[in-house]
């Protein structure tokens, strides 16, 4: 098997009471999971493909043959975007970030708080199943959403941060209340050490 799902960094229930037990056991069990099998199942007959990491293989996207092209940008970029995401967050995480991070992000968007508004943006203005991200672009900071599994990593952007926005992240705590998850993801679970870790690697 070339790829395999990470485990969960914490707990199943350490991010409780913003993201329930279950929630965490289906999305990682049984959709990230979903994700990994899927392309592994796609890169069965193409062994040369499955030496990349899953990061590599989505960055060069272009260069994956036409037959399983789609399958390895939906699968693999699954899987990439919620191996991120789950070192993204943290138990009793959240609050401001420091040091070289605040500093970026205070002179790309003026203020934490005006950041912070555009994250939101970003997240709750994605119609449909997506992304927000933070990411790193020629030394500045921006903002941008993804449809479906896409990632900002495929273009010349460097991924910082990100929020899954598919109803499945948010569903059985918020139903229908996207914003107000995004608000706890952000005052609560956001891991802003791994950010600037990520911020760091990208200089
Ligand atoms: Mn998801």
């Amino acid at each position: 098997m070339a790829y395999e799902l990470p485990p969960l960094p914490y707990a199943h229930d350490a991010l409780e009471p913003f993201i329930d037990t279950m929630t965490m056991q289906i999305h990682h069990g049984k959709h990230h999971a979903t994700y990994v099998t899927n392309l592994n199942a796609a890169l069965a007959q193409y062994p040369d493909f499955q030496k990349h990491s899953v990061d590599d293989l989505i960055r060069n996207i272009a260069t994956v043959p036409d037959a399983i092209r789609t399958a390895v940008r939906n699968n693999g970029g699954g899987h990439a975007n919620h191996a991120m995401f789950w070192q993204i967050m943290a138990p009793k995480a959240g609050g401001d970030p420091s040091g070289p991070l605040a500093d970026a992000i205070k002179a790309s968007f003026g203020s934490f708080e005006a950041f912070k508004g555009e994250f939101k943006k970003a997240a709750l203005g994605r119609f449909g199943s997506g992304w927000g991200w933070l990411v790193t672009e020629g030394g500045t900071l921006k903002i941008v959403s993804t449809a479906n599994a896409d990632t900002p990593m495929a273009g010349k952007q460097t991924a910082l941060l990100t929020v899954d926005v598919w109803e499945h992240a948010y569903y059985l705590d918020y139903q229908n209340r996207r914003p107000d998850f995004v608000q706890a993801f952000l005052d609560h679970l956001v891991n802003w050490d791994f950010v600037a870790g990520n911020l760091a690697k990208a200089k």
